[in-house]
């Protein structure tokens, strides 16, 4: 049940705690050019994409003018600061990338002015002093293997695995950004010679993951946001992925979805004419039938687009051994065992679907749609 009178309280408490930002998030907003109606725009739009009630609408506002109270400490291991990029590498500013700039970060080795010496050191006050209360997000996949060698970080050598584990064992709440540090990622693919894992499986605290190769700014902010409203971490599926962004598959909303339905088919990159028409890059490749994220709904860079919409078909990036599992990308899983989010569930488990060249359409569609999120 969520409660708006412990979200007000919540609020209204972290208030009164010193905030970092030298101004006020409606100046930061104006000197970019968004008015205040902007600003509740957006609110409203982060409340729709929570799946909170539209009432909530002020408080997510509120959270973000106060979002400079909760220390966030950025831990990068193996991975490619993608999932950085996909928050601060937009041709202008947008409102999600202001908020994100405007929390009160503590430590995030590519955007802070501080190096070396002085950046270890900061890392040590931040964990210190906001002990028990600063979130840690972490972007990478964690290498275990000889001890976790194959990753050291700072002037003192330090593997990943020891720094993630002492951090996280300081922090309030834990966030996976991304789908390495979620499950492991490219650097856990097959053979996986570091023996990389998700970096839940190395700490004992509940961690959210909040995958993709990138994941949108959109999900990155809104996970935090609902933290800082809640103090809680949302409702999940069994891969630990919030349910308001991971809750329905890329095929539920994507707008070529008619032309799946109709029959109608990209056949290979140089067919002109269907992808002029938009059809369904399903033989060309597209995972979104297996995919759980919110993609086709929110999409990337203010909205402008996403793979689908840019003429590729998904390759299942927010799902777990996605490289492996949902290879090869540009074929479809047609006659390739594929072990995503269905097939990797205990209670929900659909086995193994083979599905035919001959018919694709009629089994992909009557095998699929009735596939709902594991956990739900
Ligand atoms: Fe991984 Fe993020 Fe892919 Fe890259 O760091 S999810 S490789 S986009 O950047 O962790
Ligand atoms: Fe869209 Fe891919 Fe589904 Fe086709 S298969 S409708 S392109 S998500
Ligand atoms: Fe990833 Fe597919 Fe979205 S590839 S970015 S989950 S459309």
């Amino acid at each position: 049940m969520i409660n708006f009178t412990k979200a007000q309280k919540r609020i209204e408490e972290l208030r009164k705690l010193p905030g970092i930002g030298s101004k006020s998030i409606a100046e930061v907003l104006e000197e970019n050019g968004f008015s205040r109606r902007d600003f509740l725009k957006w609110a409203g739009a982060v409340t729709a994409m929570l799946a909170l009630p539209s009432s909530f609408t002020p408080l997510v506002a509120q959270a973000a003018e106060i979002s400079d109270r909760v220390p966030v400490v950025w831990l990068h291991l193996a991975e490619c600061t993608g999932c950085s990029e996909s928050l601060i590498r937009t041709d202008a500013p947008t409102i999600d990338s202001l908020i994100f700039n405007y929390i009160n970060l503590q430590y995030h080795d590519t955007i802070m002015a501080a190096a070396g010496w002085q950046a270890e050191e900061n890392y040590e006050e931040a964990i210190e002093k906001f002990k028990g209360r600063f979130v840690l997000c972490v972007e990478g996949g964690v290498p275990t293997k000889d001890g976790g060698e194959y990753l050291t970080l700072g002037p003192h050598a330090e593997t990943g695995l020891s720094k993630l584990k002492r951090t996280a064992e300081a922090a309030g709440a834990v966030i996976a950004v991304g789908t390495c540090s979620s499950f492991g990622g490219v650097q856990a693919a097959y053979p996986n010679p570091t023996n990389t894992k998700g970096i839940n499986k190395v700490i004992s605290k509940p961690v959210i993951n909040v995958p993709g190769c990138p994941p949108s700014a959109k999900n990155i902010v809104g996970t935090i946001v609902y933290y800082i409203l809640f103090g809680q971490l949302p409702a999940v599926d069994n891969f630990n992925r919030p349910k308001w962004a991971y809750g329905l598959r890329i095929h539920d909303l994507c707008e070529r979805r008619g032309h799946f339905d109709a029959g109608e088919f990209v056949e290979s990159f140089d067919d002109k004419e269907a992808a002029s028409n938009g059809f369904c890059l399903y033989k060309v490749g597209c995972k979104g039938p297996y995919t759980f994220n919110n993609c086709s709904r929110e999409r990337f860079n203010q909205h402008t687009s996403w793979p689908v919409q840019a003429g590729h078909g998904c390759i299942g990036c927010s799902e777990p051994d996605f490289w492996d599992s949902m290879a090869p990308f540009e074929e479809p899983l047609t006659n390739h065992q594929f072990s995503s989010a269905m097939a990797d569930s205990s209670a929900d488990t659909i086995g193994l679907t083979v599905l035919t060249v001959a018919g694709v359409a009629v089994a992909a569609h009557a095998a699929l749609s009735a596939i709902k999120n594991p956990k739900e």
